[in-house]
Order: structure tokens, then sequence, then C-alpha cells
């Protein structure tokens, strides 16, 4: 068992961390979570909790949703019992050990093997000496199981050990239907969701298994004698099953799955789950020669971006802040297909094939909100749990700590053209017809017909987008939001475009859908003209969009001046002059700018950037990673390499961010885009993928594989060299376009080219 828990030696596989700081050790809890899509663990301590210790990790389910009360309707994602609970106990000491006789803490996570490792020693001088090493993980290849193991080593010869094993949380939050030695079932008190956890815990002294005893459920206590030299290991295996309606006899399916990895053993459970991590990391590894820090940020944005997506579970999307903590409730937001979306349709298709599923499958609750709010098509929620109702909450407390109205779930729009972005780029990256022509279309053409109604035709002969919340949620109600107005135009172009490819492709098809939703020529004619007319809020003679219509007139605040703040802009000048000045939350234009590059020709993406970018006072953790790739593409490659340190740090550093809540994913996405999208310069479009390179000073390579419709591709961009290299590692002949040249590319020819 020794050497399954060991962590890697390589600091550019590990985050590590030592001893023990009661202030920061919530926000580490988040850092070294666990997850695997269906399963996240908090990263809390364990077997080193001893009595007084105050942390406790979390169990996260993916998708087990409950509201609070019938008066509290937004529901939260409830966290299941906690499965990891070790005692351990001397009979011949004077007093129980206690958390100040922790004298050493290390916990290792290991990106590479997908597992938290932890190595403590508890000693009382002249009494006794523990050295613990810990293992945790959920399994990336059973997503139903989770494993500890634990090696103690026991400085204390004759000792009288006790080791107790259970779980906590037990009635927390849920209503016990079964609760046996060694299976529970629950269910959610109001959402009618149920969950079952079974768990087989074994202790073995010198290879020896230890009779347990029985102290009720999911508790079990083991005693022996110590003696020097004497090797005592821990194994627990815990299955979860998560149920959707009573008819999935969750008792009985955590059973089997239980029973089932008893039979593989802790071992065989080990080597398949380090096996689908070696895939996953083969599949979307960017390295980076030259800046270890750099390399290590990604690698922690990459353990936790596959770890957040489970490809077998399109009931299910990724909420803000994963599995890994309890902000924002365990809600969807446009963060997933804006963010997370781009890496997983180019370096794992199923993971974001079941994403995009969960949004078809939410697409009845996005027509139901169109309808309820007077508009057609539909309206996805900006925050969505299950069912795809909005479960925006209408009051919270703002960063001043004043209770505010909250507009999001009536005016931030712009989510509905978010989910057909990522579903057409799923579509342009895959070739995936099946997912096109049975899901991903009605969503296009929902969407489209949206804002087609959403938007109105005035008697400047322009259609306007009214009373919206942009990206930048600093000013609410306003009027043609340039990133909603031209995001909305392209949605609307995407549905022709897609009801024409339906007509043509698959002309069944189109007449099931058509006539499904009742769609007809007149109102697709309709459509066209509502594009056509869209106001953009572009001014030809500058090339600058306007973010909103007025947002020129508003005060201008040099934010510099304000550089070293501790708080956020609105705080610091208050939310009524922040409505009423140039003082931007988040990338808005700058985000349409990496979206649609095509409306920024001739130097428009340089003159926006440079007139926005300075104005912007990134109150959000996605602001950096959009700025980031649009610097990169611009050439500005040390503004995007501060975008990239300050995305980094929203989840690593130390200094001030609090990120007990749970890692920010979506600024974990943002530094995959910055490498790939923006230093790499890999764009994709109807012809394929294109490369155009910037790196940074310190990178002398940057190395990363991608898919693309069903072909597997390598890229190597070496700076010292002045190559980028291209390798078609598996599937047909395809053409790939370097720095405006289109190559072809074959399995046998690597291609290589001086830039
Ligand atoms: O989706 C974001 C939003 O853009 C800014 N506030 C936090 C949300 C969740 O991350």
């Amino acid at each position: 068992m020794l050497q399954a828990l060991e962590p890697a030696r390589d600091p550019a596989w590990i985050l590590d961390q030592h001893g023990f700081d009661p202030l920061r050790d919530s926000s580490r809890e988040s850092r070294f979570a666990i997850s695997n899509g269906f399963l996240g663990m908090r990263g809390g301590r364990t077997i080193d909790r001893l009595p007084q210790s105050l942390v406790a990790p979390r169990t996260y389910v993916a998708g087990l949703f409950d509201a609070l009360g019938p008066d509290l309707p937004i529901p939260a994602l409830v966290p299941a019992p906690d499965w990891l609970k070790l005692d351990v106990s001397f009979s011949a000491l004077k007093a129980p050990l206690t958390v100040s006789d922790v004298s050493f803490h290390h916990r290792a996570l290991d990106f590479r093997r997908g597992a938290l490792l932890t190595e403590s020693r508890i000693a009382r001088p002249r009494e006794i000496a523990v050295r613990l090493r810990v293992l945790r993980l959920v399994s990336l290849q059973c997503r139903a199981i989770g494993l500890q193991l634990v090696h103690f080593d026991i400085e204390a010869d004759g000792m009288e050990a006790m080791l107790v094993a259970s779980f906590e949380g037990l009635e927390f939050g849920l209503v016990t239907q079964r609760l046996e030695q060694d299976l529970g079932v629950w269910r959610t008190n109001v959402s009618g969701k149920w969950l079952a956890m079974a768990v087989a815990a074994t202790l073995r002294v010198d290879g020896l298994v230890v009779a347990p005893k029985p102290l009720g459920p999911f508790k079990w206590s083991w005693n022996w004698v110590t003696k020097p030299g004497q090797a005592v290991c821990f194994e627990r295996i815990v299955a979860v099953t998560r149920a959707d309606s009573a008819e999935e006899d969750a008792g009985a399916t955590v059973r089997q799955r239980l029973e089932t990895a008893i039979s593989v053993g802790w071992r065989g459970l080990l080597e398949a789950h380090e096996t689908s991590w070696d895939a996953r990391w083969r599949a979307c590894d960017v390295t980076i020669a030259g800046d270890p820090a750099s390399q290590r940020a990604l690698r922690f944005a990459l353990y936790h971006l596959n770890g957040a997506a489970d490809p077998g579970d399109p009931r299910v999307s990724i909420a803000a802040r994963a599995l890994t903590g309890a902000d924002y409730n365990g809600h969807v937001f446009w963060d997933t297909e804006i963010f997370l979306l781009p890496f997983y349709t180019l370096t794992w298709p199923e993971a974001a094939r079941a994403l995009l599923t969960y949004r078809f499958r939410t697409l009845d609750g996005a027509r139901a909100k169109a309808t309820r709010m007077g508009w057609r098509g539909a309206m996805y929620a900006w925050e969505s749990a299950d069912t795809g109702a909005e479960t925006c909450p209408e009051h919270g407390i703002g960063s001043d700590r004043r209770v505010l109205n909250i507009l999001c779930g009536t005016q931030e729009l712009h989510i509905s053209a978010d989910v057909a972005y990522a579903v057409w780029h799923y579509w342009l990256a895959t070739g995936d017809v099946v997912f096109l022509r049975d899901a991903g279309a009605e969503i296009l053409l929902e969407t489209a017909r949206f804002w087609a109604s959403r938007a109105q035709s005035e008697a400047d002969g322009l259609h306007h987008i009214r009373g919206v919340i942009g990206p930048d949620e600093y000013h609410e109600t306003i009027d043609d939001n340039a990133f909603t107005n031209m995001m909305a135009r392209w949605t609307i172009r995407r549905g022709l475009e897609v009801a024409a490819l339906l007509r043509l492709q698959w002309p069944e098809r189109w007449a099931a859908l058509s006539a499904a939703i009742v769609l007809d020529d007149a109102e697709l004619q309709r459509w066209a003209g509502v594009a056509d007319t869209m106001a953009t809020g572009l001014d030809p003679r500058t090339g600058l969009y306007e973010q909103f219509a007025g947002f020129f007139d508003l005060e201008s605040i040099d934010l510099a001046q304000y550089a070293g703040r501790s708080v956020p802009m609105d705080v610091v000048l208050g939310r009524e002059r922040t409505q009423k000045a140039q003082i931007i939350k988040q990338a808005d234009v700058v985000a349409l700018m990496v979206l649609l590059p095509e409306a920024f020709a001739d130097g428009a993406a340089a003159a926006n950037f440079s007139y926005y970018e300075p104005r912007c006072s990134h109150g959000s953790s996605l602001s950096a990673g959009l700025h980031g790739v649009a610097a990169a593409r611009l050439g500005r490659v040390d503004t995007a390499m501060r975008f990239f340190r300050q995305a980094a740090a929203t989840d690593l550093a130390d200094t001030h961010a609090a990120i007990d809540g749970g890692v920010h994913i979506a600024a974990l996405g943002g530094l995959w885009m910055m490498a790939v999208l923006g230093f790499a310069g890999l764009t994709m479009d109807e012809s394929g993928l294109g490369l155009d390179p910037q790196l940074p000073d310190d990178w002398t390579t940057l190395a990363f594989p991608v898919q693309w419709r069903g072909r597997a591709v390598s890229v190597v961009v070496d700076a010292a060299q002045r190559t980028i290299q291209a390798t078609l590692t598996d599937g047909e002949p395809m053409a790939i376009t370097i720095r405006g040249e289109r190559h072809p590319m074959t399995k046998q020819t690597p291609l290589s080219v001086r830039f």
C-alpha cells in the first residue's frame, strides 16, 4: 500500500502545502478538492482531523438539488454525508490525542493520478508517535466509487489501539428512508431525488484482517495491540448513487456498485482510476517549457477541468464552482458554455456533448421562461439547476453588504446566445451529425426565435434589444448592449443556417421538427430581417462598439488611480456612482471580440481593446481569461501574460482571495483558453483549424493536443527554433491554416512550419 500513498515528486504535477492554517484552510479545502463530475469532495483533513478540529470535508453529488423549503424555492446542491471520518485512540494515553499533538501535516494534490495524498505525524513525547499516510480519490473510471486508503506507523509497543471509522452528517438536510450498518438511502425534502450510499471498510494488521465491531449505521471499530514495525492498513470503498425518481431503486443500484467495486479490490480500482486519468492527460495536457509557475497553474486548471465533467450524465452540467464548494448553490451559468466548452469540445467531445445535451434536456424550461416573460422560443435560465427553470435569486447581499434586487434572472439574456454559440462550435469541431440533427438544431432554432421576438423594430428602421444586463453586470436595464445584440444577431443567423442545412440534408427531420415547433418560411424570413437590421452600436469611423446606448456619455474614471484596492470598484464608489460611470465589471465588448473576431476587422480589435481594457475593473474572476485571449491575439503578449497570472492567482494565491466557496472553474477554463486560443492562436471555423502563435518571452515551447472532427492533432510551438509543428496523430488527412497559409496534413508526414 505504501507505494500508492507516495505523491509525485515532480513539482509540475503536484500542488502541495505544509502545516495547517485555520484562517486559510477553508480556501485550501476548495483548492485541494477531488472530483469526477459526479462526486466532489472538498480537501479537508480526514484521519488527521481529530475531535477538536473544526474542518469537515464535504461530499457533493452532481444533480442532488433540493429547495430549502416552500418559501425558499431556490434549489441548491445538498451535501451528502461525509464518508471519510476516522478516529484513532490508544487506551494507555493519559489524555486523548488532539490537534495540538499534530506536529507535521503535508497535503499533496497529485494531478497526474487525480488523488489527494496527506501525511501527518501526531506525537506526544515519551508516550506515542503516529505517522499517517492517506490517499483519497473519487474514481474517474467508475464515478460512483470513492476510495480511502490509510497507512499507520505507530511508535508504541504493547498499547491497546482502537480505530473508529464512521460517516458524518447522516441526517444533514435529507430525509432518511433506510439506514443499515453499511447502506443508507435518503430522499430530498422537496425535489423528489434519492441518494444511496454503501460502504465496505477493512483493517489489516501485518496483512491479517482484523474483525470489525459494528457500532450502528456506517460505524465500525477495530481493536489491536501495537508492536514496533507493525503494518496497519485501512481501506474504505464507498459507492454512491443518485436517482431522480422513486422508480429507480437507488438502494439496489448502490449495493450492486459496491459489490462490483469490492470484487475489483482497491488495487484494481486505483489502477483503473489512474488509467482513466492517464487517458485524460494524453488528450489534454498542455506543456510549457521555460515557465514552471505557469506550467503548474495550467496543470492545476486541467486537473479541475477534467474532474468537473461527467460524459455519462447529460442530466447535469458544471456549476460555477464545479463540485468543490457551496457558492452559487451549485447553479450553472454562461461560465460553462463560454469558458469551459472550448476546452471540452476540443479535448473531450464526449463531455462537451453531455453538457450540451443538458441544455437540450432543459429546453422546455427555457421555452417556459420565454413564454412567462412574454417572448417566443427559448430563453435559458441565467442560473440553472436541474429542470431548466430560472433559479437566480431575486435578492442578494451586494459587495457593499446591502440587500439588493438581483435582476439577472430577467435581464441577463445573453445566456441564450451563449448556449447557441457553444452548440454551433461543438458542431463545427466534431461534425457530430446525430447531436446536431436530434438536439442542437432545436436549441439553435428556439434561441434564434427568442431573439427575433425579443428585438423590437423601431422608427429608425433598426431592431433594438432594450432593458438588459450584459456581461458587465454593474450596468442594469440598459439598451442595445453590443455583446447581447451581436450575439443575438449571430444566433439568428445560425438558426437560419441550421434550418437550411436540415432542409437540405435531413428533410424528414426538418419536416418533423418544423411541424413540432410550428416554424414556417414566413417566420424564417422575418428572422433574417431582424438580423439584418439589428442595432450594433458600431461607430464605423472609429471602429468602436459602444458597450450600450449611452455608455460613452457616462463619467470617465481613471481606474489607475485605484490600483492596489482590495475591494471591487462598486464598493469603492458605491453602486449608484458605478452605474453612472464607464467602469466595467468584466470583459464585455472584449468578450465579443474573442467570440466573434470577424466582427472586428481593420484594426477595430486593437481600437476596442485599447478603449475598454483600461475601463475594466475585473470585478469578476471570468474577466482575466477573455482579456488575456484578446491581448494575446493582438500580439500584446506582456499584457496577456499579466492576465494569465491574474487568472492563475484566483485559486492559487493565498494573498487576499478567499476561495472557500469553491474553485472558480471558469477562470480555470480561461487559463486553457489563454494558452491555446491566445498564445498558440488556435482558431476554428468552417474551413478548419488555424494557428497563429505569439508566445510569452519565457515560454520556450508550448505543446498541446486537440481533437478535430474525429481526428487527433498535436501541436508544438517552439519559440527557440521558431517553428510550429502540427502532427496528425490519428484520423483522416486534413488541412490546417498556419499564419494564414493552408497546409495539408497526413498521418505519415508531420508538418513543420517556420515563423
Ligand atoms: O457567470 C458569472 C457572472 O458573469 C459574474 N458573476 C458570477 C457568475 C458565476 O461565475
